[in-house]
């Protein structure tokens, strides 16, 4: 399939940020290999958010928090089963800032989540209580933008839970698989394209996509 890139398509960046690069905190495997694919798709949007994980240093989601506790194990919050992390882009670091290897000057909305300590955010567009909301959707409403595409680190976390929220608020949703990279703990990666298929987001490729 080919699929045309339209005024009113934006593309959505998720997470390229030191921690999730090759030498962060939570590197993905391969994740720099995204940014020259990210950058090429984003010269043909005229529309492009980046979305920025942004933790305080004492956050829920760090297995740091939680005694006896390693990264990768899970515990139980009030809004679920929550996995435990290494610390990563705590605000206010470097391993937060969003890559300068990203060329993407045309960007024009950076969404932070997992600001509050006790809620994480895989999700740019809500937080994990699935109540809180980062008012993603509705600047996309204000701004007309329909379908969205998403891209980033990594694929079975931040990408796949922004790509489910974007379809069930409405939007038109694919994910570019070349453009995205997995961490792909305990089966994450498979379950995510899984979810994906059943919220009706399209997987496809950046070859794919024509301006
Ligand atoms: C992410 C785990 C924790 C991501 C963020 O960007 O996929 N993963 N925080
Ligand atoms: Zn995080």
């Amino acid at each position: 399939m080919s699929f045309e890139i339209k005024s009113d398509d934006v593309l959505v960046v998720v997470d390229v940020q030191y921690d999730f690069l090759p030498g962060g905190s939570l590197a993905v495997a391969d994740g720099d290999a995204i940014i020259p694919v990210v950058n090429a798709l984003a010269k043909k949007f005229a529309n492009v958010v980046l979305t920025q994980d942004w933790h305080p240093a004492d956050h829920v989601s760090f297995a740091s928090q939680h005694a006896g506790k390693a990264p990768f194990e899970t515990v139980e919050l009030d809004y679920g089963t929550q996995v435990l992390w290494p610390n990563h882009c705590v605000w206010g670091t470097r391993g937060a800032e969003i890559s300068a290897d990203l060329d993407i000057p045309h960007a024009q909305m950076i969404i932070r989540k997992g600001f509050n300590r006790a809620i994480d955010s895989y999700s740019g567009f809500q937080e994990a209580d699935r109540t809180s909301l980062t008012g993603l959707a509705s600047y996309l409403g204000e701004r007309n933008l329909s379908r969205v595409f998403v891209v980033g680190l990594a694929t079975d976390f931040c990408v796949a839970w922004t790509a489910i929220d974007s379809a069930a608020g409405g939007f038109e949703t694919f994910v570019i698989e070349d453009a995205t990279r997995a961490i792909d703990a305990n089966g994450s990666l498979e379950k995510a394209w899984a979810d994906l298929e059943e919220a009706g987001v399209t997987r496809i490729t950046s070859a794919e996509l024509i301006s």
